[in-house]
């Protein structure tokens, strides 16, 4: 007999995988595994954590607890995500994949939530967007997140406001399309959210909890800052090489421009070339400026030819 509360659930036919990056969480790991045990007992899913090798009884508690343990092969906390995507495609066969830290700063109830607006087809990434206190977050992290997510919206036109948390779902196609990764650090939630951008999934957040964190920080955030300001110029080198080589190109012409227009109102009034060395100056930021901006328009040609459009799971509809 199936209870009522089961039939109103949609569970669809998506196989979930959570992932847990751990590093000596074993105060925390035991308490999310079976939150997370419970919030999706009406889903087919996995639970996988992806250790940084432990040197307390983080593994050890994930097995008690019916968790599946891999190793990550290198450090960090993106490459253990990296670690725990790929054997969830590649092992596991998972069509939606579901991030969490293990040490009890996310509300397991609330992965339903997010998972529920991808199976229903109203997102392809769905953010879990937190609500903090003093006691969740120190202060400087939040000054610091909102900073980060403000440059990420505006240079790379991603539209989250919580881009740094940590609780988050999304079609796992989105891991295939991606063929090399630009961190394997703390930065790889923005990594990942320009990346779904780019391969045009729909990008929607749902409000969570956020708690105290149980256990010892790994994250500082400065580390968090500079992870992530190195990223996003990365990103935009790659997704936007002619609007970034634009800003740098117009900047250097504009001196060069000025310095230019002083030298030619000076040969206006008296008739000579006052300054030679502004002029040759002048001359070479303006050849330097053109050089970028040539630099910008084939690196943004190189840019289209490689970009692999492959179309998001629901781009059509088969009823109005
Ligand atoms: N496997 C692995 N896990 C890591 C590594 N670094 C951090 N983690 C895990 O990644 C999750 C997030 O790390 P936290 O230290 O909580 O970082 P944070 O959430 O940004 O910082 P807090 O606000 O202090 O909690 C936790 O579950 C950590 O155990 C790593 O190098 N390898
Ligand atoms: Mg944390």
């Amino acid at each position: 007999m199936v209870l009522e509360r089961e039939a109103t659930i949609s569970t669809g036919d998506s196989k979930i995988a959570v992932i847990i990056p751990t590093l000596n969480e074993e105060k925390g790991i035991a308490v999310v595994i079976d939150k997370i045990h419970e919030a999706l007992k009406n889903y087919s899913y996995d639970i996988v954590v992806s250790d940084g090798r432990s040197t307390d009884k983080t593994v050890e508690n994930a097995l008690k607890h019916n968790a599946k343990v891999i190793y990550q092969r290198k450090k960090g906390y993106g490459d253990a995500l990296i670690a725990g995507y790929m054997y969830a495609i590649e092992e596991l066969g998972s069509d939606i994949l579901v991030n969490l830290d293990a040490d009890g700063t996310y509300e397991p109830n609330d992965i339903p939530k997010l998972i529920e607006k991808i199976i229903g087809n109203e997102a392809d990434y769905v953010v879990g967007k937190r609500t903090v206190s003093a006691e969740s977050m120190k202060r400087s992290h939040i000054v610091g997140n909102k900073a980060i997510s403000f440059l990420i919206r505006r240079l790379l036109k991603v539209n989250v406001t919580d881009t740094q948390s940590g609780l988050f779902a999304f079609r796992s196609y989105l891991i295939r399309n991606i063929e090399s990764w630009s961190t394997s650090g703390w930065a790889l939630n923005t990594e990942l959210l320009t990346k779904a951008a780019e391969n045009e999934m729909i990008i929607q957040e749902v409000n969570v909890a956020y708690y105290p964190r149980i256990g010892k920080a790994h994250n500082t955030t400065l580390g968090g800052a500079i992870a992530n300001l190195t990223v996003i110029i990365r990103m935009l080198r790659d997704t936007e090489p002619l609007r970034m080589l634009g800003i740098v190109s117009s900047i250097i012409f504009a001196v060069g421009l000025g310095i230019g227009g002083m030298v030619v109102y000076d040969f206006v009034q008296t008739g000579v070339v006052k300054h030679t060395s502004s002029a040759i100056l002048s001359a070479l930021l303006l050849i330097v400026g053109v050089q970028i901006f040539s630099l910008g328009l084939v690196a943004d040609m190189i840019k289209r030819r490689q970009l692999r459009r492959i179309r998001p799971a629901n781009s059509y509809y088969l009823e109005r």
